[in-house]
């Protein structure tokens, strides 16, 4: 362990997702035999006192309040990037041209162009470059592909993927960052739409070719947020306009002949956070449901569906953690995107998903935007 080279990270933002990622660089080289070992060098956000706080309370050495000077500093070769979508492009750009590697949250930008942008940075950078759809290392995902690829579901047929939150049910509930399209650049769609995008394109190996798409705002006004911190917030007497979708439902096809459906909401009472896929191949059916992380179900016909409880040590990641059926939590998803992100940084792969996986889902995202706006129309993804 101590002749692993060190490597300094920084990292912009403390809220929901700084604090997950926080835990993830805290303890990955506890857990994980890693070539690099990470240094938590220096926190940046914009309130000198909050900022100083979330890096006492989360590991950070130092904090910085302005995100270029974190980008400028020789202790920190990695930039994670844990901000709101709207500053994604610019921060992700001026980290890869000052040489640093970079990860950085879903969606990968607001918008097709901006994401581009990132592409093509990446492209000529020296860094590394990954988009943290932390879903694909749930093992029970990353077992979903493992048999897809082994072929034991067969041919797939039908791709059925569905989101459902409940965390705005509420129409008192404040006009937090997440429902600000200047600052989101979507609603439900970018937020958790992504994912589950992400996620069916990951399992099946097969991209979404073209969607038929609509989108649903319910609740139009909220109060201004006072307050906020991740997804919690304290409102105002003020109101203000909801600029961006509270649910997005979409059909699509697949480039491997499957057709698939979405579904996108935070208003599915009840539903805290049910990331669902499911299956149906041509040998077999697998389903999965984040709300019981540690099953995969699978079937090949007869007799329903089998229980896999993926936490054997021979299922993907789950070696290094607890004795069989103790099971894993949210939090490791994010543990096990570092380990794979420090290995590609370790011997210069490239990381998966790239930032041209993260474009190509932003691709989709605009693709359905189009088609919700053109009365469902059947809209291609573009390339
Ligand atoms: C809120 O909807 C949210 O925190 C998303 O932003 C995350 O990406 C998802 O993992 C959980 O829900």
């Amino acid at each position: 362990m101590s002749d692993r080279t060190t490597i300094g990270v920084g990292m912009v933002g403390y809220a929901f997702m700084g604090r997950v990622h926080s835990q993830a660089w805290r303890s990955v080289g506890a857990f994980f035999d890693l070539p690099l070992a990470p240094r938590m060098a220096v926190l940046a956000g914009r309130s000198k006192e909050r900022t100083e706080a979330a890096a006492a309370q989360l590991g950070w050495a130092d904090v910085e309040t302005d995100w270029r000077e974190l980008v400028k500093r020789d202790d920190v070769q990695i930039v994670d990037i844990c901000t709101p979508g709207d500053s994604h492009a610019e921060i992700a750009i001026a980290a890869l041209q000052a040489g640093k590697h970079v990860i950085c949250e879903k969606p990968l930008a607001n918008t097709v162009a901006e994401a581009e942008a990132m592409v093509a940075a990446a492209a000529a950078a020296q860094g590394r470059s990954m988009v943290a759809f932390n879903y694909r290392r749930v093992p029970a995902i990353a077992l979903a592909r493992r048999f897809v690829e082994e072929g034991r579901i067969g041919e797939i047929r039908h791709v059925r993927a569905q989101y459902l939150q409940d965390w705005i049910v509420d129409p008192e509930f404040p006009l937090v960052w997440r429902l600000q399209k200047d600052k989101a650049g979507s609603g439900a769609l970018g937020d958790i739409g992504a994912h589950i995008v992400d996620a069916a394109q990951f399992i099946t190996g097969q991209n979404v070719l073209g969607v038929s798409a609509l989108t649903e705002t319910f609740i139009k006004e909220r109060p201004l947020a006072t307050e906020s911190a991740g997804l919690g917030a304290t409102g105002s007497a003020a109101r203000g306009e909801v600029t961006v979708d509270d649910a997005a439902l979409f059909i699509g096809r697949m480039s491997g002949g499957a057709v698939a459906s979405f579904e996108a909401t935070r208003f599915a009472n009840g539903r805290k956070n049910a990331m669902r896929i499911e299956l149906n191949g041509s040998l077999g059916s697998l389903a999965f449901d984040f709300e019981a992380m540690n099953e995969l179900w699978f079937s090949t016909g007869g007799g329903g569906f089998e229980r896999i409880l993926v936490t054997e040590p021979d299922h993907p990641y789950v070696g290094a953690w607890w004795p069989p059926g103790h099971g894993l939590g949210y939090e490791h998803t994010f543990t096990h995107e570092i380990k794979d992100f420090l290995e590609a940084v370790a011997t210069g792969a490239d990381p998966s998903p790239s930032f041209a996986d993260g474009l190509r889902v932003q691709r989709v995202l605009e693709a359905v935007e189009r088609s919700a706006a053109d009365g469902s129309r059947y809209t291609n993804v573009e390339d």
